[in-house]
C-alpha cells in the first residue's frame, strides 16, 4: 500500500500531436478520462481552467460558474478531487507574447482576468491551489522584454491573486525553456525567491515538474529539496526526461531509475503528503501508442513509483551510517544499485 495520494491531468492523455505532425488519436471526453483515472488508482485531477470552461476567454461569470458545477458533478460522480486549477495562457491568441509579462496592457489585463477566474474555479470545486506554469512569461528575442520590469510584474500579479481571495495558494511551476527560449523564472530557486517577495509569502509556493529540473541541467531530487527545506512543496509532477532535449515527459523513471528512486526516497523521508499534498504526474503516452491502451503511461508509471516506495522502504538505514561513517561512498552507491537491480 502506498502512503501518497496520486493526481493527473486530462492533458496527460492527449491526441499525439507533436510539432511536425497531427494528431494520431481522437480526443476522449472528460468523464471517460476521470473515470478511467479513478479506475487506474488516482484520487484528484490535476485541471487547466480550459479543461473545466472550453471557451473560458469569451465567457462571462455566471457561464464559468455553470460549466465549473457540471464538472463537480462528474468528480462527485467518481469520487475525485481537484488539485488545483492553471490558467492555460500559453494556447490563446490574447497572451501570445505572454500574459503576465506582455507588452500589452491589454494581454497583461487578460492574464489577470484568468487568473481570477481560475481561482473563483478553484473555490467552486472545494480546491485551494493554483498553479502558475509561466509557459511564455520569458523571451523569444531577449531584447524584446525589460527583464527586471517584467519580473517586479510577475510579483505584482501574484500579490493581485493574493489579495483577491484570502485563501488562495499559487504554486509556481518554474521552467527554464519551451515553448519559449528563455525564461524569467527557471528554477526552484527563483520561485522562492520570488515567493518571498509577495505580500504573502506563506501562500506562494512550488511545483516542481522531474523533466523542467533536467531540462535546467539540474537534478529533480535537490529541486525537490530546496523546495521540502522551505517548507513549501505543494505539488510534484513527475516524469522523466532523456537530458537537455525537447520536454518528453517520459513515464516516471524510464530514463534514470536511480533518480526516481531518490525523487520517492526524498518525499518519504520528509512526509510529502501529510498537509494533503498529491503526487501529481505530467506524463505522455508515445505518438506510436494506440487508442485502446493510450492510457498504459499512466498505469507504468504508478506501478514504477510503488515499486520505487517499496524500495525506500527497504533501505537500509543503519548500513548507510556505517559507510558515511568510514566515508565508504563507493560501497554506499553499490549498495543502492544492488537495492535497485537485485534488492
Ligand atoms: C508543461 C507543463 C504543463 C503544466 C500544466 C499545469 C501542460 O511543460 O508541465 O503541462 O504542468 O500546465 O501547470
Ligand atoms: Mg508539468
Amino acid at each position: 500500500m502506498s502512503k501518497f495520494k496520486f493526481s493527473v491531468g486530462p492533458w496527460n492523455v492527449h491526441e499525439g500531436m507533436d510539432a511536425f505532425g497531427p494528431a494520431v488519436r481522437k480526443t476522449i471526453p472528460l468523464e471517460e478520462k476521470i473515470c478511467k483515472f479513478s479506475e487506474i488508482g488516482f484520487h484528484a485531477v490535476q485541471f487547466h481552467d480550459d479543461d473545466i470552461v472550453s471557451n473560458i476567454k469569451d465567457s462571462d461569470e455566471a457561464q464559468i460558474k455553470e460549466e465549473t458545477l457540471i464538472v463537480k458533478k462528474i468528480l462527485d460522480k467518481y469520487k475525485m478531487r481537484a488539485e488545483f486549477i492553471a490558467p492555460r495562457l500559453w494556447i490563446n491568441e490574447y497572451t501570445d507574447d505572454g500574459g503576465f509579462t506582455s507588452n500589452s496592457k491589454k494581454d497583461r489585463e487578460h492574464a489577470i482576468w484568468r487568473a481570477f477566474r481560475s481561482i473563483d474555479i478553484a473555490n467552486e470545486l472545494g480546491c485551494d491551489k493554483i498553479v502558475l506554469w509561466l509557459a511564455r512569461e520569458g523571451t523569444l528575442c531577449y531584447e524584446s522584454k525589460d527583464p527586471v520590469k517584467n519580473i517586479i510584474r510577475l510579483k505584482d500579479a501574484i500579490n493581485e491573486m493574493l489579495d483577491y481571495n484570502k485563501k488562495i495558494k499559487v504554486l509556481i511551476e518554474p521552467k527554464p525553456n519551451e515553448p519559449i527560449d528563455r525564461s524569467f523564472i527557471p528554477t526552484m530557486g527563483h520561485v522562492m525567491g520570488l515567493s518571498a517577495a509577495t505580500i504573502d509569502s506563506s501562500r506562494v509556493g512550488g511545483l516542481l515538474e522531474t523533466a523542467h529540473a533536467i531540462l535546467a541541467g539540474l537534478d529533480p531530487t535537490n529541486e525537490i529539496a530546496f523546495a521540502l527545506s522551505m517548507g513549501k512543496l505543494w505539488g510534484v509532477h513527475l516524469n522523466d526526461q532523456n537530458g537537455a532535449r525537447y520536454d518528453q515527459d517520459k513515464t516516471f523513471g524510464a530514463e534514470n531509475l536511480r533518480q526516481a528512486f531518490n525523487q520517492i526516497k526524498v518525499l518519504v523521508e520528509n512526509n510529502y503528503g501529510s498537509n494533503g499534498e498529491y503526487i501529481g504526474l505530467d506524463v505522455k503516452a508515445m505518438r506510436t501508442q494506440k487508442i485502446d491502451d493510450c492510457y498504459r503511461h499512466l498505469y507504468n508509471s504508478l506501478e514504477v513509483l510503488k515499486l520505487l516506495e517499496e524500495k525506500v522502504q527497504k533501505f537500509d538505514y543503519d548500513f548507510q551510517k556505517k559507510c558515511i561513517k568510514k566515508r565508504n561512498y563507493e560501497k554506499l552507491e553499490m549498495y543502492v544499485m544492488d537495492l535497485l537491480m537485485r534488492g
